[in-house]
């Protein structure tokens, strides 16, 4: 590769790089993710939606992305967000709850999306009922983070940003 190319690739990356710094990472939240805390702590932990947002939100700051943190139970509502994502998010990290093992909807709004998806789970839902076993966010998500609790969402963060700065 000669000194120029190297050169347009370098620009070409810190391009890339300052479009995703510029939108936020959309963090979606699925049903029930909203009684965390009470939930089957035994099983999520005893992190509240509030603090994991807080934590998010501080390890996204430090390395200067923002992000838009939310949480519906309602099928749609997730559908809808993905949508908007299209234009206005850099990435989505999506914790899709039950809808996880349920949703074709929610899949065939995912396959739309043409940047990085990294699916979360707090718990990992392959030591759990069979029917956790099958994902249908998995065939849209660049990457899976399960079974590391609220630690999942900022591995998730380290990982789009990863892949932003090696886009
Ligand atoms: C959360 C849920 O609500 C469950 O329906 C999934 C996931 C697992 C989690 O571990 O975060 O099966």
């Amino acid at each position: 590769m000669t000194i120029q190319y190297k050169q347009a690739d370098g620009a070409k990356k810190r391009l890339a790089r300052q479009e995703a710094m510029s939108k936020p990472i959309y963090i979606l939240n699925g049903p029930d993710l909203n009684l965390l805390g009470e939930r089957e702590p035994e099983i999520y932990g005893t992190d509240t939606l509030d603090s994991i947002r807080q934590q998010v939100e501080a390890h996204a700051t430090d390395a200067g992305h923002k992000v838009d943190f939310r949480q519906t139970n309602g099928e749609g509502d997730l559908i809808d967000w993905v949508q908007e994502a299209r234009e206005k998010a850099s990435g989505v990290i999506i914790n899709a709850g039950a809808y996880t093992h349920t949703s074709v909807a929610l899949l065939d709004a995912l396959l739309t999306l043409d940047i990085p998806v990294i699916e979360v789970h707090l718990s990992n839902p392959f030591k759990r009922e069979e029917f956790r076993h099958h994902s249908y966010v998995s065939p849209a998500a660049t990457g899976l983070i399960c079974g590391l609790g609220a630690q999942g969402y900022l591995r998730a963060i380290d990982a789009l940003i990863e892949l932003f700065n090696n886009s």
